[in-house]
């Protein structure tokens, strides 16, 4: 028995040392250690001893399994290092490669050119208002003295989704609304998507942007009007740049006007650009009429204001001789890498 045990132990000891993987060792524990292993086949012949042998073997046949128990926890802190010495070798980082440089997003031309718009009016005491998409008949045509008989209420122009929701096609109703909830001293611009049903082409989408402005206040004049609208354009396009007013017709404004700026290109001259006028018109604007200062509740004879209203598209085109609106909506980056 002796001997059993001693063979054990040898076999054990070579077979451990060669074992190659955790595995395998967990394998050979199983073989000599376990409960139907080896080493305790060997214990239950114990009985057959005499009294004498019995503890003598009994000590053997525990230094026996101490000395397994101890090889197995050395070769299995052995292949454990080695695979983690292995895993470390192959996933070695080389700290002196070139590092991959993320790549730098940017603003849109859009919203570049909004910014600087912003920038501009909040210099000048203007608050940035904005309000919902999605309109009511109410405020985007009836409260700006536009009647259910004005073509521009047409289903051909404007995007309906019931007979008294649309999408609005100014947005002139944030500064109702703002006109409706607020006292006078008033100043704001409104920015945001406005939407039309009109084909798209080089010069038009159905969803464009819009910049619309409103001052009120007591005493409030053109000539207001004039000197806030031609410093905007100077900031924006530049101090050498002059601008002139020319007559014209809105429902929600009176009198109205459009204004033109000094060709930028050609510095009035006449160019391509110009088409040979020499200006380039820029916006529509005017004095509140009364009957829209009236429906929000403020009173015409005491209050006066005036408003504008730009669109975006245009801006950012002349200001980056952009020639088609598309290329600002398609979103191909190597198009909007140059701005
Ligand atoms: C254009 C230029 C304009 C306004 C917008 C406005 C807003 C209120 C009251 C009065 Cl709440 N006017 N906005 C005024 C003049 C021109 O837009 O070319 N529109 C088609």
């Amino acid at each position: 028995m002796k001997q059993a045990l001693q063979n054990i132990k040898a076999t054990a000891d070579s077979l451990i040392a060669q074992a190659e993987s955790t595995a395998q060792v967990e394998e050979l524990r199983v073989r000599f250690l376990g409960k139907k292993g080896e080493l305790t086949a060997i214990l239950k012949q114990m009985g057959k001893l005499s009294p004498e042998e019995r503890p003598v073997v009994g000590a053997l046949a525990n230094e026996v399994r101490e000395a397994i128990t101890a090889d197995i926890a050395a070769r299995t802190k052995e292949l454990e290092q080695a695979a983690l010495a292995a895993r470390l070798a192959q996933e070695e980082i080389d700290v002196t490669l070139p590092g991959k440089r993320p790549v730098q997003g940017k603003r849109h031309p859009f919203e570049q050119v909004l910014g600087e718009l912003k920038e501009i009016f909040l210099g000048m005491g203007f608050d940035v208002v904005s309000g919902p998409e999605v309109e009511q008949d109410h405020y985007n045509f009836e409260m700006l003295n536009m009647p259910k008989s004005h073509p521009a209420r047409d289903t051909q122009d404007t995007f309906y989704i019931t007979e008294n929701v649309l999408l609005r096609t100014q947005t002139s109703p944030v500064q109702i609304r703002t006109m409706e909830n607020q006292k006078p001293p008033i100043r704001i611009i409104c920015p945001g998507r406005v939407y039309r049903s009109d084909a798209v082409d080089a010069t038009h989408s159905p969803i464009f942007h819009q910049i619309e402005g409103l001052v009120v206040d007591k005493n409030i004049t053109f000539s207001d009007l004039k000197g806030t609208l031609e410093m905007f354009i100077k900031k924006l396009y530049g101090e050498g740049i002059r601008v002139r007013f020319r007559p014209h017709h809105f429902p929600y404004t009176e009198p109205s006007a459009e204004m033109d700026m000094s060709c930028f290109k050609c510095g009035g001259k006449g160019c391509s650009l110009c088409k040979g006028e020499g200006w380039i018109e820029i916006l529509g604007c005017g004095m509140v009429h009364p009957k829209v200062l009236e429906n929000c509740g403020i009173d015409p004879e005491v209050y006066s204001g005036f408003a504008f209203g730009v669109g975006l598209e245009r801006i950012v085109m002349m200001r980056y001789g952009i020639d088609d609106m598309r290329l600002l909506y398609e979103n191909d980056l190597r198009f909007l890498k140059q701005f």
